[in-house]
Parts: structure tokens; sequence; C-alpha cells
């Protein structure tokens, strides 16, 4: 059955399958989704889906892709349905119909900021990545980034995710509308605190005025966000159709665990998601920290040193004992001590839960995937934590040698001629010393690179040290003898 409105209400020979429960073709936009990648599908438009499924309500979604034209191509095929696949210890299947409409920034974008104008836009939610905030190492929006500077001198031509947000909001300001708020989820710390300065920074350079009244009137909550979801391969295309009999062009994968939580500092318009599972609480902080010190640091660990190791799934590497062995400790040692958890929150048992969804055999999560944009990522998901141990005086060792698997990672690839997918690879192209196996110097010029680690690390004698040994191990442990580096550095 090729998936469209028209096909949607026939009877499905899978009745497992859930379908939209509301009106789909009768329902509004009241949502603006900046970066409607495979994050978003399977994660916050899955909670609008079920509360709407609740509730009804006109929060239909429009997506807005800041770069790529490839969702809205697939998917205004089928009317911009798919089907979610949780492909976990139980499998289910739920075609998903809260999103409307994909809009491409750079080819729509006068139909983009009349979406984020209209007085039924109540909110704007973001998965942008990492690097669509354009901060600097300290967390504070670069003033000097490419796309900051092109929409300060075009604000009413964005095509960053803040110069939409603001032009959004001068319009509202304009025409007496009222705000709509922010909601940030990506993997950043102090997500919305970070994009409210972002916004604020950004919109003073154009008009104090509307700097004043968005800081009134917009709320940005913290939010962390979990879901395990992998990039729609061809055989999830394939799966979904074998399954279930859906001709579906891009459906999504995730595990079954699925966790939204919400700062609940804010008033205004939003589905009742509580309903649904998502948690609104006043220590998002606690939770964010839980989830990108284990969770992602442990991603990012796993993604480095298992493809030196010649790995190519978190499922395989995480399968390897060494590794397992090597993710624990780290965790149990190293990182957690290093933040407050959630009153509510066991986070010994939260962390190994953590490494058995990671042993998921249903879910083919390629290490290639998390080891893009490495030197952002990283700055939310492994510094902050030596930081912080290096400010109490706890271990770091286990947490450089994952930081040098990065390092490795980048020579390597530079060395082989492979593409390296991260906003500073054409910077990283060029520092000839990352070629040499000159460790002492490749430590410095990586730690010299002050957009990623600001000021204070090149001059820690320790951590320099630990970088050094562990990258001199690295190479000496050769790819294929990585597990005795890591069974001697544990
Ligand atoms: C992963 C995350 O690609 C990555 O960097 O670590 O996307 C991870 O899968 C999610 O944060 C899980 O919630």
């Amino acid at each position: 059955m090729k998936l469209s409105s028209q096909t949607l209400n026939k009877k499905l020979k899978n009745t497992e399958i859930k379908t939209p429960a509301y009106d789909h073709n009768n329902v509004d936009i009241g949502i603006v989704h900046l970066g409607p990648g495979a994050f978003h599908r399977a994660h916050q438009a899955v909670y609008t889906e079920n509360i709407m499924n609740v509730d009804g309500g006109n929060w239909g979604i429009c997506g807005v892709s800041l770069h790529s034209s490839t969702a809205r191509d697939i998917l205004a095929k089928q009317d911009y349905l798919y089907t979610l696949a949780v492909l976990d210890k139980k499998i289910n299947y739920q075609v998903i119909g809260a999103i409307k409409e994909i809009l491409v920034a750079q080819q729509q974008t006068a139909e983009v900021i009349a979406r984020l104008s209209v007085t039924s836009t109540k909110l704007v939610t973001l998965t942008i990545t990492e690097k669509g905030y354009c901060l600097n190492a300290c967390g504070n929006l670069d003033l000097k980034h490419s796309d900051i500077a092109h929409d300060l001198n075009n604000p009413s031509k964005p095509i960053s995710a803040i110069g939409f947000i603001v032009e959004g909001l001068k319009q509202r300001k304009l025409n007496n509308i009222p705000a709509f708020n922010v909601i940030s989820c990506d993997n950043v710390s102090g997500n919305g605190d970070k994009l409210q300065q972002a916004v604020f920074d950004f919109a003073n350079q154009l008009d104090a005025s509307l700097a004043q009244w968005i800081k009134t009137e917009v709320a940005f909550p913290n939010t962390m966000v979990d879901s395990i979801t992998p990039k729609t391969e061809n055989y999830t295309i394939e799966n979904v159709k074998h399954s279930t009999d859906i001709d579906d062009s891009w459906p999504i994968q995730r595990e079954e665990f699925c966790q939204w939580v919400i700062e609940n500092n804010w008033q205004g318009e939003r589905p009742n998601w509580e309903k649904v599972g998502v948690i609104f609480t006043s220590d998002v902080n606690g939770f964010e920290k839980a989830k990108l010190r284990l969770l992602n640091c442990l991603h990012s660990t796993l993604a480095y040193a298992g493809t030196l190791m010649g790995y190519t799934s978190v499922y395989e590497v995480t399968s390897d004992e060494f590794f397992r062995k090597f993710i624990t400790q780290m965790a149990n040692t190293e990182i957690i001590g290093s933040f407050t958890p959630p009153k509510e929150l066991n986070v010994k048992v939260y962390s190994n839960e953590i490494i058995k969804r990671f042993l998921n055999p249903e879910i083919r999560h390629l290490l290639s995937q998390i080891a893009w944009d490495g030197s952002q990522k990283l700055q939310m998901r492994i510094l902050p934590i030596i930081h912080d141990n290096i400010a109490l005086n706890r271990p770091t060792k286990l947490l450089c040698f994952s930081l040098a698997c990065w390092f490795e990672f980048i020579c390597r690839a530079l060395k082989n001629g492979e593409e390296i997918i991260d906003p500073l690879a054409d910077e990283l192209a060029k520092m000839s010393i990352l070629y040499s196996n000159n460790t002492n110097d490749i430590v410095d010029a990586f730690l010299n690179i002050e957009s990623v680690f600001g000021l204070e690390l090149k001059n820690n004698k320790r951590i320099k040290t630990q970088l050094v040994n562990s990258l001199h191990t690295l190479r000496i442990g050769r790819v294929n003898k990585i597990n005795q580096v890591i069974s001697a550095l544990s």
C-alpha cells in the first residue's frame, strides 16, 4: 500500500499498526519545527502525534529544512506521512501524521517567515544539531560565524535558525501578534538558556527594543531529549514494507526507550504532552547532565575507539567485552560523581540501562553517524566532564583516552584521505602536523583550536600528559590491538 492520505483509511492488513486517530486532513499547524531530521520525526513528532490521538487539537507541524530539500521532496509525495518502526524487544509500527508540511528555508524563505509570523503558530521547536546554534567555545553566539554575519546583514532573508526565529518574532511584534515560545531539542547543555542568550544577542545587534521584547515575551525552556534513532537505511524501508505492507519511502526507526524532559518555567499554549509521558520539571539540568555525560559521552567514546578498532555499529563494539568494560569503568570512575543527578534518578542503574540499550540487536546504529561533528559534540559531552573533574580533583585518564581517540580518528581520516564530516573539517585538513607522528605536537595542535578547547586545557600539564600518553599508546597499540590498550589503561 503506497502511503498517502487516501490510502491511510484503507484497512491495513496488519491491524496492529497504529494510525492517526484524529482527523489528519483537517489539522491546522500550531508548531514550526526547525530541522525535521530523523530524531525529530522519531521523537517530538511522535509525542505530538500521540497527544493529538488522545486530545485532538491543532498541533500540526510545519517542518523547516535549513539546508537540504530531501525531507520535503520525499515526504511530500506521501502527504508527509511516515511509519515509525520501534525496533526493540517488542517491535511495533505506527503511522505518524503530525507533520503537515515541510518547507525548504533557502527556496521558500518568505513562506517560512509567514508561517513563523502567523497567530496560529504557538511554538517553535528545534533539532538543528550542536553546530546549528553557531556558538563559540564559551557557549555564546559567535557573531563572526558566516551564517550569523550573513543574517545580520540580511535579517529579512535569514539562513540560520537564530535568524529565522528573530525575523519571525520581529514580524509578530510589528503586527501585535503574541510571541511564540521556543523549545530547543538538541544535545546542547543548557540548550534553552544558550538559545535564549544567542537570540537576544542577535536581536540586540539589530534592534534593542526587539531584543528586550523577546526577553520578556518568549520562553526558552531547557530540555533533555533521548531516544536512539539511527538514520533511515534501505533495510529500514524494506523492513517496514515487509512487515506492514506499507510502501513508505522514508520510515523512521528507533528503540523503545524514549524520554523528553522539559523545564516547567513557562506559560503559553502547548500540547498536553505530559499526558503522553513528557516530564515537566524544574530540574532539567540534572536529567540533561546524566544523559549528555553518560549516554552521549559513552556513544562518542565507542564511535571513535570502535572505529579505530574496525567496528561499524554500536551493537558490535558494545558486544566486545573490552569496550563494554572500558565504558562501564569510565562511567563508574570518571563520569558518575562529576554532576548532581536528579533526586529521582538512580544514576548507576541509569548508566547500566544505557549500556543495555547499546546492546539492542534490532538497532544498527552506525559509529560513523555518531562520529559526525566531533568538534561540536565533544564540547557538550566530554570536555565539560574533564573541566569539572579537574576542578573537583577527580580522575580524567579514561576521558582523555576517549578524547585522544577523536584525535587519532581525525589524524587517520586525514592520512587516508577519508571525508571528515565536521564544521572544522577544512581547518583540520590544513593542520599539517596532524599528518605527522609527533604525538606531543599533535596534542598541542588540537588543544590550540580555541573555538573547541577554549584557553584552559592547553595549559594543563596533567591533561596534556594523559592525552599524549593515550595517543602514543593508541599508535603503538595499532588498530587491531586497541583491546590491550584499553585493558592496560583500565
Ligand atoms: C548520538 C545521539 O549521534 C550522536 O551523537 O550520540 O544522536 C544519540 O543517539 C541520542 O542523543 C540518543 O538520545
